[in-house]
């Protein structure tokens, strides 16, 4: 209760801020996009971390007013970067099932790109498949962002308790391979053998695939050699605050 009440005033007060990590082109060093990640800032409590209060967001349904301001203020975000001369990169952000059982949902997206003037070809969105797996209407909503033109990214991809039997109906662009799968990919027979698979599943099928997790030059090689080019991970950065990320644009280009 304490927590919620404190959720609750945090979200009037706007004590979050989002950080940035980069996803890469594994095989040309290029940077390609940033998954936008929460952070919670409580004035007493200090840096509390999204694996707390998102779950209790969800919960009490405070994940729907605290998605659309990370929504929001991502895509501004992505936006000055665009207008201060960065380079266009595709934006990533993390949506709840519950968002996607707000009735407003799409209404809210498109208001926020209007608002922001951020392209729909410039937005991702990463679920997890356990928002796919959940009913006809959630997919329904995704199939209208989709034809708004924005991507839709299976995060966390291998954990959830699906069928696979979803990939042939969804609108789907990306798998993201869970990190689980990366950190022994070169170690561990089965952990390589699974990504293997995804990734000729992903292509196989049309979709793009990205690995998450990436701590070691060994698992960019490993992912190299099974034909998996994208990548985000400590190995390339951590997750950055906006003027260290606009370090990183700016010397990695
Ligand atoms: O950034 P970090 O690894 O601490 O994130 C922990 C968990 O919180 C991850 O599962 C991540 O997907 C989730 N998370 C981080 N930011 C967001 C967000 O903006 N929205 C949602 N729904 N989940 C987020
Ligand atoms: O569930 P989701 O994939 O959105 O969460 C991403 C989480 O993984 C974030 O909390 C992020 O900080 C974390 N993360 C990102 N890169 C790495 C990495 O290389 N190693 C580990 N252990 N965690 C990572
Ligand atoms: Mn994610
Ligand atoms: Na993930």
């Amino acid at each position: 209760r304490i927590l919620e009440n404190a959720l609750r005033q945090g979200i009037k007060e706007e004590q979050f801020y989002i950080e940035y990590q980069p996803k890469m082109n594994m095989s040309t060093n290029e940077l390609i996009g940033m998954e936008a990640l929460v952070r919670w800032k409580h004035p007493d409590l200090g840096v509390i971390s999204p694996g707390k209060f998102i779950p209790l967001a969800e919960e009490t349904g405070l994940i729907v007013p605290l998605g659309e301001w990370i929504l929001r203020e991502s895509c501004k975000q992505a936006l000055a970067w665009r207008d201060e001369g960065y380079p266009p990169l595709i934006l990533s952000v993390n949506i709840s099932v519950r968002q996607l059982e707000d009735v407003h949902f799409v209404e809210k997206v498109q208001t926020i790109l209007h608002e922001t003037r951020l392209d729909t070809k410039w937005l991702e969105l990463e679920v997890t498949e356990s928002v796919l797996a959940n009913d006809k209407s959630t997919i329904s909503i995704l199939k209208e962002l989709q034809n708004l033109g924005i991507h839709i990214s299976v995060d966390d991809f291998g954990t959830g308790y699906s069928s696979l039997s979803y990939l042939k109906e969804l609108p789907i662009n990306t798998l993201k391979i869970d990190q689980s799968f990366i950190k022994d990919i070169h170690t561990n027979k089965a952990s390589n053998e699974i990504a293997k698979a995804i990734i000729n599943l992903a292509h196989s099928i049309g979709l793009n695939v990205i690995a998450e997790g990436i701590e070691l030059k060994e698992h960019v090689d490993e992912l190299s050699k099974d034909g998996c080019i994208l990548g985000q991970g400590y190995y390339y950065s951590r997750p950055l605050k906006v003027g260290a990320f606009e370090d990183y644009m700016t010397n990695i280009h």
